[in-house]
């Protein structure tokens, strides 16, 4: 049995979950790891509890995820008979919005929304809210799982494992504590599969993200400890590459020695510029990117976040960059 501390503050989701029959359980578009590992994780406890469940997601799961046990259960919004539904689980969305624009207005109106998320800026949208800065949401699902008293099958064992594996950087990021450590230990022990999570997360990736990548890294510049690069619609469409061959990009941009901070840039087919910002901080004291993100309307956790900036490339680049060094020279005077 794991040592993990108990997480509190579950209890109104708990009851939630024994006052009602019929839920469904949404996430966030672009959904990785974190989000359908907890989607499915919330699915599986449900089902355990003997519920009525229907998986939700705007976007396709990517063919990298299909992998996790009950992702071909997941459904688009319109085929969720939404009169039905008792409750609204929404999990691993910072913002309610996050769920996708057009997907917003059939849920917003819900009278039983329970917030169930890892995201410390989580502005708490639901009726019923649990937001805990853990390292993933999966980790708050365990917590569900082991406070119910619902079984952890192989199978859910391997949707909340993902979600830490992705959310940790394979337990590589300052949001790796003892506890994350327990947990997954705890979950490998109840059969877990941790070699087809890291193939199918990590091994997986397309020639057209390994050419962008290639094309990033050679256009990448360097000054003040920062590293950043681009990548225009001209580069997407050359290289037959999507922005989902760009997930990883920014992490390999850090990669580069004596950098602190890396910045992507891509250029979206509708003029708007998603950021990327990656921090290489060793102590978890120094720059806190979502800070940076958020100056620009976008958001995200210490060493990982984004926004979406309309304006031209070279114009984006400039004003992010420019709020980057602000933030560097802030970080730098707070540690002197
Ligand atoms: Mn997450």
């Amino acid at each position: 049995m794991t040592k993990a501390a108990t997480v509190g503050g579950s209890e109104e989701v708990i009851a939630v979950f024994h006052e009602h029959e019929r839920f469904a359980v949404t996430s966030h578009i672009g959904p990785e790891a974190d989000a359908i590992g907890a989607l499915l994780g919330a699915v599986h406890i449900l089902k355990g509890m003997g519920k009525r469940v229907f998986p939700v997601l705007r976007d396709a799961v990517p063919d990298t995820l299909r992998f996790l046990p009950g992702a071909g259960e997941i459904r688009a919004p319109n085929e969720v008979p939404h009169e039905q539904i008792e409750a609204w689980v929404v999990v691993d969305c910072g913002q309610l919005n996050r769920v996708g624009e057009s997907f917003l207005p059939l849920i917003e109106r819900h009278p039983l929304i329970v917030n169930i998320d890892h995201h410390q800026d989580n502005p708490r949208f639901g009726h019923v809210n649990w937001v805990v800065p853990l390292s993933s949401t999966t980790m708050l699902l365990y917590e569900l799982a082991r406070q119910l008293g619902v079984e952890i099958s192989p199978d859910l064992a391997t949707c909340l494992y993902a979600g830490i594996v992705a959310d940790t950087d394979s337990f590589r990021n300052t949001n790796v504590t003892p506890d994350t450590l327990r947990v997954a230990a705890d979950l490998l022990e109840r059969g877990a599969r941790a070699r087809e999570i890291s193939v199918n997360l990590y091994e997986r990736r397309s020639l057209a993200e390994l050419k962008l990548t290639g094309h990033a890294l050679l256009r990448a510049r360097v000054e003040d400890g920062i590293i950043w690069s681009s990548i225009s619609q001209e580069l997407f469409q050359e290289t037959g590459g999507g922005l989902n061959d760009t997930e990883r990009l920014a992490e390999e941009l850090r990669a580069a020695d004596g950098v602190r901070v890396a910045v992507l840039f891509k250029e979206l087919p509708t003029g708007k510029i998603k950021v990327s910002l990656r921090t290489k901080d060793t102590d978890g004291r120094g720059l806190d990117v979502s800070r940076v993100a958020r100056v620009f309307g976008g958001g995200g956790h210490r060493q990982a976040a984004g926004c979406l900036v309309p304006g031209r490339l070279e114009d984006v680049e400039a004003a992010v960059l420019a709020e980057v060094r602000r933030a560097l020279e802030d970080a730098h005077r707070h540690t002197l």
